[in-house]
Formats: structure tokens, C-alpha cells, sequence
């Protein structure tokens, strides 16, 4: 970790007012720490678009197991892509529907590509892929 530099911003005010009422709303106890979150998005996200670093997240995937062969080619798809998968967790939400956490970590290419093939596997009603960073290369 670097030595803390302080540094001026220059803004328009009304959008300096908008900024603050986000930081109020978000319970930021100063602009400081807002901006330095709003940075490290930044950088995360950067690192996601930069598809050969490797990347951390979540898939959240919610499914009717009674569709016909479903369930069996969301589990084919996740053997097929063990390598970036380090653990499942499922949950029967009622008579039907199952919600399914995939935890992901590698390479953020193979990770977007998994994510999005699951997601629009015929019969899922509703997917979420939440990337993150392994942290290794921010504060
Ligand atoms: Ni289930």
C-alpha cells in the first residue's frame, strides 16, 4: 500500500450537491471514502473488461427443476466448466424453483462465457452474474 495523497477536484456544484446527497444516502461519513469506492469500481471493472486477468463472482440462477431435462444440462454445463467453479449452493425456493449460487473464479473470459451459457439456457427465468476481483492488484 502507497502513502495517502491528498489532491484537489475540481466540479460543477449542482452535480458536487448530487454527489453529496449519494454519499449521505449510501452512508458515506466522508467524500473521501466515496470517491476511493468509486476508484476501486473502476478499477474492478476494468479488470473484467481486461478478460485474461482473473476475476472472482457470483451466478445466481433461478429455475423450474420439472422442465423437462433442465436441471441435468445445467449440471452437464458446470461438470463441463468445473475449472472455474469452486463450490454450488442450491436451495429448493418452493414446490418448483430452484435458486442456484455458483461461486466463480479464473480467467474473466471463461468466467463471462460460462455465466452468459447458463443464463441463457432455455428454461432459466432469471440469471445474475456478479463479477468481483480476487483483490490481489488493488488496496
Ligand atoms: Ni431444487
Amino acid at each position: 500500500m502507497g502513502q495517502t495523497i491528498r489532491f484537489g477536484v475540481s466540479l460543477d456544484s449542482e452535480l458536487l450537491e448530487k454527489f453529496d446527497a449519494l454519499c449521505e444516502e449510501r452512508c458515506y461519513q466522508t467524500r473521501s471514502e466515496a470517491i476511493r469506492d468509486l476508484i476501486r469500481n473502476t478499477l474492478v471493472q476494468k479488470e473484467w473488461e481486461d478478460t485474461g486477468n482473473v476475476v472472482a463472482g457470483t451466478l445466481t440462477l433461478v429455475y423450474d427443476h420439472h422442465k423437462s431435462d433442465l436441471a441435468q444440462r445445467l449440471t452437464e454445463l458446470q461438470h463441463d466448466h468445473h475449472d472455474v467453479i469452486i463450490s454450488t449452493i442450491h436451495a429448493h425456493l418452493d414446490h418448483d424453483n430452484c435458486l442456484e449460487v455458483l461461486i466463480l473464479k479464473g480467467p474473466g473470459k471463461d468466467v463471462q462465457a460460462l455465466g452468459q451459457k447458463l443464463i441463457s439456457t432455455k428454461g432459466v427465468k432469471h440469471g445474475k452474474l456478479n463479477l468481483t476481483t480476487t483483490g490481489k492488484d488493488i488496496m
